[in-house]
């Protein structure tokens, strides 16, 4: 999107009598002027406002990614783009599944990974041979994005696409006005042939190395195409109208806004900005006051939440058992639909083009308790508190009336029709006048007293907080602080059923599997062989001993086998008190090598850093004391937030004697660690028998001189 169309300022300046206070309203962007003082900043930023575009893709709340493509075949994250198309063949693909499946979960829209970072093509393009029409798939007569377009249609479905800017096939990338033409081609193809897009996603990933082909992507003339193909669509990430929430989690902040001194997309004008404010993505504070004293723009830039329904983007038989649980996911929309963010929830389709049965069914499980928890607001019949009674505020979810604050502090006193029973309160600012609540409060009457039940920071389009069952009749919502009048649409109580939580499986130091979960008095059933617990599997009694590593299998059960959890799968490796690290190449003080293999993720090894210290390649060289048979090993980056010193290429060598190493792989990179700094496992082709292996690194995540590592090990999965 062209910003020169939303920059104009709408000023209806009322008429005095009519209207004291102007309605001024910032379409998508604000510019201050020279030295304007933090008081008109706030004002201002209290009325920047989405375009329509933003409007309506904010209301859609849950939409689906699906991630499909070559690396669906070869069982990696990221294809390097050497890949014969020969290998794309899904057997029974069907896009109606998916979409129906997705519709089954809730989502409102379907946004198709096109083309990734290898290149290949889901649409017979005309720009490259590297398509589904090379494939044997259909006999070269296929195309995904139609199929999936004609499904999202018959189903109602909203429908977007991503294309990477980052290709490692096409050869002209790197030769910049060539590969731009070429995206551009590209671009009108998805947005000509195929009728309306609702959502343009460009991945911001980009993994060449230091010596990797650097192209200048021709941003404005990617949005200006856009703006001339499909008017209606956002471009989320590198586009100008949704921003990437930072992580890749499912968690977005609590303090979330939508009006952000982060300026959007990548032409060399935002790039400029957010270099001035030292700000990006991920930066914890994108909008607060201390932000806008310094800023001298702000721009509507709302954040979506992508999050994988598995650990990795594309389908992985081995992470079939891995698929979320119903728990995690109802967690997971709280933290982004219920924190002013649209989810983006990921469902790659395996090798057969299908949604795997195991995905499906905790998208069903997902709207049911989403629908079941928010069928019933309490708040309908409420009468509000005398000052309020000009304006009131509806109980259901009409959005556009609201309860516009007489002034800050303010409160809405409703007492309910009758005493209820709530666990969960919803709040929403009418965003088509701008975000503005900064603090508030929610108490509830219990025992001639308010009890404050819950405190936040910003509202946003929605908030959803889990608060302790209560039961009262009479709740209130104080606005404490705010940058102008607040305007709340919505006020909400609904009860939420419980939710059976899975067990955690855990192994403590003595080397005994322990498993728990939350749920009061639940019957717990595990195996140990690989198959699925059910009511007459092993009953979990107490601490069991897995001397050199398994899979255990458990799930929870209450009213008499009736209702069960998901499958939760851990998988624990070989024990590690024979190991010793022999070697290695540097340590910082209080962060020892040893840290590496302690068995514990959040005491780490970390090799010195700042100015003129060992760059790679760094490596480290274990002992297992014993030879063992393996076929995998895996790193986990370090614990916490913090992620510097994360390593994105590797070698890792294994030896029986210590003396003579078997390169097992030779500059190989985990795939998207630096979005996703989860642990890596990496199976090796064969079986190997090992004494010894050996860590080597030769590039950093964040192209830093120094490495991190939470822990390593070897894996022996069957
Ligand atoms: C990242 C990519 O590198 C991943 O492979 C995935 O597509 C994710 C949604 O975005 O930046």
């Amino acid at each position: 999107m062209t910003f020169k169309k939303y920059f104009i300022f709408i000023l209806i300046a009322g008429f005095a009598f009519l209207n004291a206070s102007a309605q001024e309203k910032y379409i998508k962007r604000v510019d201050f002027e020279e030295g304007e003082t933090l008081q008109s900043k706030i004002h201002k930023a209290a009325r920047v406002v989405p375009t329509q575009q933003q409007l309506n893709w904010q209301k859609l709340e849950m939409t689906a990614f699906i991630h499909f493509g070559i690396n669906t075949f070869t069982g990696r994250e990221w294809g390097d783009g050497s890949e014969s198309p020969e290998i794309f063949n899904p057997s029974e693909l069907d896009a109606r599944q998916w979409v129906k499946s997705l519709k089954e979960g809730g989502m409102k829209m379907v946004i198709l990974t096109a083309k990734h970072h290898d290149g290949f093509c889901l649409w017979p393009t005309k720009t490259t041979d590297h398509s589904v029409a090379s494939s044997p798939w259909k006999n070269g007569n296929g195309d995904i994005v139609k199929e999936l377009k004609d499904a999202c249609d018959e189903f109602g479905m909203k429908f977007g696409v991503y294309l990477s800017p980052w290709d490692r096939n096409a050869e002209c990338y790197g030769d910049s006005p060539a590969y731009n033409q070429f995206f551009l081609d590209q671009l009108t193809e998805l947005l000509t042939w195929y009728g309306k897009v609702d959502e343009v996603w460009f991945d911001g990933a980009n993994g060449e190395g230091p010596n990797g082909k650097k192209q200048i992507y021709d941003w404005s003339a990617y949005y200006k195409k856009i703006e001339e193909l499909q008017p209606e669509a956002v471009v989320a990430i590198m586009g100008e109208d949704v921003r990437w929430v930072g992580t890749e989690t499912g968690y977005g902040r609590e303090t979330e806004w939508s009006v952000t001194a982060l300026a959007p997309g990548g032409t060399a004008e935002m790039k400029a900005i957010n270099q001035e404010l030292d700000l990006n993505a991920q930066s914890k504070d994108l909008g607060s006051r201390e932000l806008i004293k310094k800023a001298e723009h702000l721009f509507w830039f709302p954040a979506e939440v992508d999050v994988s329904i598995r650990p990795g983007w594309f389908y992985h038989e081995e992470e079939d058992s891995r698929v979320k649980s119903l728990a995690k996911m109802v967690d997971i929309y709280y933290n982004s639909v219920g924190m002013n963010a649209v989810l983006l929830l990921n469902v790659p389709p395996d090798k057969r083009g299908l949604i795997h049965e195991n995905d499906v069914a905790v998208l069903k499980k997902l709207k049911t308790y989403i629908d079941k928890t928010f069928e019933n607001n309490l708040m309908q019949g409420a009468t509000f508190a005398p000052e309020l009674q000009t304006q009131t505020i509806p109980a259901d979810n009409l959005y556009g009336a609201a309860w516009k604050t007489p002034r800050i502090p303010a409160s809405a006193e409703a007492s309910l029709q009758g005493t209820k029973t709530f666990n969960v309160v919803l709040l929403q600012e009418d965003i088509t006048k701008g975000q503005r609540v900064e603090e508030f409060s929610v108490e509830a009457w219990i025992n001639n007293g308010w009890k404050t039940i819950a405190t936040s920071t910003t509202i946003g389009y929605k908030k959803l907080l889990r608060v302790p069952e209560t039961t009262t009749n009479k709740v209130r919502l104080t606005i404490h602080k705010s940058r102008d009048k607040a305007i709340i649409s919505n006020f909400g109580i609904f009860q939420a059923p419980e939710i059976l939580s899975d067990p955690v499986i855990l192994r403590n130091k003595k080397g005994e599997v322990v498993i728990t979960t939350e749920t009061a008095h639940p019957v717990i059933r595990y195996t140990l062989d690989g198959s699925e617990p059910t009511a007459s599997s092993m009953e979990y009694t107490g601490p069991f001993i897995l001397e050199s590593g398994g899979t255990v299998k458990a799930r929870a059960f209450i009213n008499n086998f009736e209702e069960q959890s998901s499958i939760v799968t851990r998988v624990f490796y070989i024990n590690k008190s024979k190991w010793a690290v022999t070697d290695y190449s540097t340590q910082h003080e209080g962060y020892p090598a040893t840290n590496a293999i302690d068995g514990n993720e959040s005491t780490m090894w970390h090799t010195p850093w700042g100015e003129n210290v060992d760059k790679h390649p760094h490596h480290i060289t274990v002992d297992m004391g014993e030879k063992l048979k393996i076929n995998g090993f895996y790193y986990s980056p370090r614990a916490g937030e913090n992620k510097s010193g994360t390593i994105a290429r590797y070698s890792f060598f294994i030896s029986k004697n210590g003396k003579k190493w078997t390169k097992i792989k030779d500059n190989a990179e985990f795939s998207n660690i630096a979005n996703n700094p989860i642990r890596q496992e990496v199976t090796f082709n064969k079986t190997c028998k090992a004494r010894f292996f050996k860590l080597v690194s030769h590039e950093g995540a964040y192209n830093e001189a120094w490495i991190s590592v939470g822990e390593i090990g070897v894996m022996n999965v069957k």
